[in-house]
């Protein structure tokens, strides 16, 4: 598979700078315009601040793009460009059609690892969905970390989802979940509320960098999870989300919304229906965790 680098990381690979990926279905699918083109920017902003190089990941005109400039940004961005959500499955059409793909964090954890990327940033991680007992929805990016050797930094997983059940399948997967100075997974928009304890507890990205390259030179294969809380400034209280996440899941299950619609449904209905909280919430954890992922990756870049 050819991948295109832009400019800024060409030149990261040439003087062997950390790098992170950035995700692109958070741009295209999981926030709103124009919010999702400032996040967009604001993410490569906070790894630069931080030290490391930006690498933020699309599939366009059927070509894996690590790295985007401004314009491919602003297309993604915009809702009437009918950029398609692209997991691991959907990767083959559209290099077969030369169509354009929003990568979701399976997508993007599996191309920036081909891309010789070793920390990732997102949002929230999907997980299993509540009900998944009958609907099988459990998302790809459950599976990918499980093959694909990447530090996938996220607030939890996202709070529609079952937060136990997923760490369950993790720990069945082989996948160490670390909590970043925190003892509860972190439910996504909230601090707290998950009533899941972390597996593991470690406080300093240089801890996580340690561990990311004994796993690796052990050769166990697959992902490391860090969750790392939403900062306490821009959190909404578990409590206070419960009535639009269980809104959003009744109406998603009565209008029939299945597959790949499920998870960007869940998230547009809860952003309207808590008059932008979520989304203020969201943006601030992405950052957060986009700067905790810099951190690591030099850490592990200093520890090679
Ligand atoms: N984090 C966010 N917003 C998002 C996502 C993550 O803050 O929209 C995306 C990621 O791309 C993740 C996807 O892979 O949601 C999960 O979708 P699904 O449940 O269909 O696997
Ligand atoms: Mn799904």
């Amino acid at each position: 598979m050819k991948l295109k680098y832009n400019n800024e990381v060409k030149g990261a690979i040439r003087n062997q700078q950390p790098i992170v990926a950035l995700e692109s279905t958070i741009i295209s699918h999981g926030l709103p315009y124009p919010d999702n083109l400032e996040v967009a920017k604001s993410l490569e902003q906070a790894v630069r601040e931080t030290g490391a190089i930006p690498a933020t990941i699309a599939i366009l005109g059927g070509v894996v793009h690590i790295g985007l400039n401004n314009e491919a940004l602003a297309l993604l961005a915009d809702k009437d460009s009918q950029i398609e959500k692209a997991s691991r499955r959907d990767i083959p059409q559209l290099l077969a059609s030369g169509g354009n793909g929003a990568t979701t964090a399976a997508a993007t954890m599996l191309l920036a690892q081909k891309a010789g990327i070793s920390v990732f940033a997102t949002g929230g991680i999907g997980g299993v969905h509540r009900g998944a007992e009958t609907s099988f929805d459990i998302s790809a990016d459950l599976p990918e970390l499980a093959r694909t050797d990447m530090c996938v930094v996220c607030a939890g997983p996202k709070a529609i989802l079952d937060i136990g059940l997923t760490i369950e399948v993790l720990e069945t997967s082989g996948v160490p979940v670390i909590g970043y100075q925190c003892d509860e997974v972190p439910a996504f928009w909230s601090r707290n509320g998950s009533g899941v304890d972390v597996p593991l507890r470690l406080d300093r990205p240089g801890d996580i960098a340690s561990l990311m390259h004994q796993k690796w030179q052990a050769g166990l294969e697959g992902g490391v999870l860090v969750v790392n809380p939403v900062p306490a400034s821009a959190e909404i209280p578990a409590a206070e989300l419960k009535t639009a996440i269980d809104a959003a899941l009744q109406q998603a299950e009565q209008q029939g919304i299945r597959g790949k619609a499920v998870t960007p449904f869940l998230l547009a209905y809860i952003g309207t229906h808590t008059s932008g909280r979520s989304l203020a919430a969201n943006k601030a954890l992405v950052l957060n965790n986009a700067r905790l992922a810099a951190e690591i990756a030099m850490a592990y870049h200093r520890q090679k």
